[in-house]
């Protein structure tokens, strides 16, 4: 057990239907810390390199077409095991298939496109998390 940190991104689907706070309050009621905390509309460059690992796949220019439809609201949150503890607290990637109980399965659902939104992304790995806490909030 160490104490690690991971991105976390209220993405634009879950901006615009006002769900920031209830997301932050899952991460506070869990007992995660809010290490820095940012609202922004993301740029093609950074989440080129966000989501590097996806790139080449059928559904990438989708989904970078989605995540920079609008504000997402940007979250450093800090604490032990937290990488596997968010991903815990957001379910599954699928909002249909997402457990009740979790984020994406109490707020998500299938709008019918062609990229699932989610409501939420989290690091899924310290490295990954390091690299993405790097493009969004490089001061830290
Ligand atoms: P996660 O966000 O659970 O880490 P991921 O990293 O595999 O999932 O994918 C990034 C995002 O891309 C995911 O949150 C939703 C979208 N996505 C993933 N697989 C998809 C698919 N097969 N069809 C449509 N969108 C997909
Ligand atoms: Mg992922």
């Amino acid at each position: 057990m160490s104490i690690e940190r991971s991105l976390v991104l209220v993405k634009p689907d879950g901006f615009r239907r006002g769900l920031s706070g209830e997301v932050l309050r899952r991460i506070e009621s869990k007992g995660y810390l809010l290490v820095d905390l940012a609202v922004l509309t993301p740029t093609r460059e950074q989440l080129a390199a966000h989501y590097v690992e996806h790139q080449g796949k059928s559904f990438y220019e989708g989904l970078v077409e989605f995540m920079c439809s609008g504000r997402v609201t940007a979250a450093v949150i800090e604490g032990q095991d937290c990488i596997a503890g968010f991903r815990s607290l957001a379910g599954a990637t699928d909002p249909t298939k997402a457990a009740p109980g979790t984020i994406r399965g109490d707020l998500g659902r299938d709008w019918g496109g062609e990229v699932q939104q989610n409501v939420v992304h989290g690091s899924d790995s310290p490295k990954s998390a390091a690299r993405e806490i790097a493009i969004w909030f490089p001061h830290l």
